[in-house]
């Protein structure tokens, strides 16, 4: 469910040509493409000079990725390329904890950093059934003492998969993590959940008193956060980072049309996380990276590594963080 398979590449500036051909246009802050130079190369000691410790960054690089059915043989070499990037990671349709696990340690040999993971217990029934995994570098995010579990829905049927949510924290910035990939049922079915998503949100922010930074991030299979079924967490005050026009977050099946729909998204609540939010956020385009040479990039692409591309948005870790 939810898991349609179906790719892109050459020069970026091609890519961004053809995209706007078809109507997308990149999203700010979009990572560099594979062969990009560095945005802040190293600089090298000189022979004999003392090694320093690598500066501490002032940000924090969060993001969420539907990874497509990822089983105990799936392959994770792109996969961990693509998660090695962020500082921590939510993660949706993990079916296997064989294959989380050889994906883990291969985040740890891309980054050259330690990576650990909270992981949910198996959430759904039949085939919808799935883990949640919180994927993140030791060296830059920690999990602390806080809000942390599957959402205790109050009717089994309120969810096909119930939220997951941990609380981590960043230099400064403590924060709990939420994670939901909606159900792919019916139209009304979706809208449903992700109207609940307003009870889970005011569940999670009564947990504690004294933490109210809250992060939403998942698939919500309903496209465009202007959807009337975000209204309920709207009410709130709660907002999404990823924004634009003609954003998608999942490829199509068509050889001529690379995005589908606007499925993913994170959110946040500008009166606590206001003043940790950096002000830069992104799609990572996949297909921008891989099969290259291939007639259809997203096609391969959402077929062999995932259908949906990771959101993400950059946090103040050095900023004081007292709520
Ligand atoms: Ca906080
Ligand atoms: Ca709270
Ligand atoms: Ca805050």
């Amino acid at each position: 469910m939810g898991r349609k398979r179906t790719i892109v590449s050459g020069s970026v500036a091609v890519i961004v040509v053809f995209a706007a051909a078809l109507g997308y246009h990149l999203v700010e802050g979009d990572v560099l493409p594979a062969g990009a130079p560095s945005p802040e190369p190293a600089e090298l000691a000189p022979a004999g000079a003392p090694t320093e410790p690598a500066p501490t960054p002032e940000t924090v690089k969060v993001a969420s990725w539907n990874i497509l059915n990822l089983g105990r043989e799936t392959p994770v070499e792109q996969r961990a390329e693509i998660i090695a990037q962020f500082d921590i990671v939510a993660l949706q349709e993990v079916e296997s904890l064989e294959g989380l696990e050889r994906l883990r340690a291969q985040v740890e040999a891309e980054a050259g950093t330690p990576w650990e993971m909270a992981v949910s217990e198996k959430v759904g029934e039949g085939n919808a059934a799935e883990y949640y995994a919180f994927v993140y570098r030791t060296d830059r995010v920690q999990e602390v003492d806080g809000p942390k579990g599957v959402y205790p829905e109050p009717s089994p049927a309120d969810f096909s998969r119930e939220p997951f949510f941990a609380t981590f924290k960043a230099g400064d910035f403590d924060f709990t993590v939420a994670t939901i990939h909606v159900t792919f049922g019916k139209a009304s079915e979706r809208t449903a959940e992700v109207t609940r998503l307003a009870d889970v949100w005011e569940h999670i922010q009564g947990l504690d008193q004294a933490e109210n930074d809250i992060l939403l991030m998942g698939d919500f299979n309903r496209n465009k956060p202007t959807h009337s079924a975000f209204d309920a967490l709207e009410d709130l005050g709660v907002s999404n980072l990823v924004v634009g026009t003609n954003v998608f977050t999942a490829y199509s099946t068509k050889p001529d049309k690379i995005g589908s729909n606007w499925y993913d998204n994170i959110w946040m609540d500008p009166q606590y996380t206001g003043h940790e939010y950096a002000g830069h956020n992104g799609v990572e385009y996949i297909h921008e990276r891989y099969y290259q040479d291939a007639d259809h990039p997203h096609l391969e692409v959402r077929k062999k590594v995932s259908d949906h591309c990771p959101v993400w948005a950059e946090f103040h870790t050095t900023k004081g963080d007292d709520d």
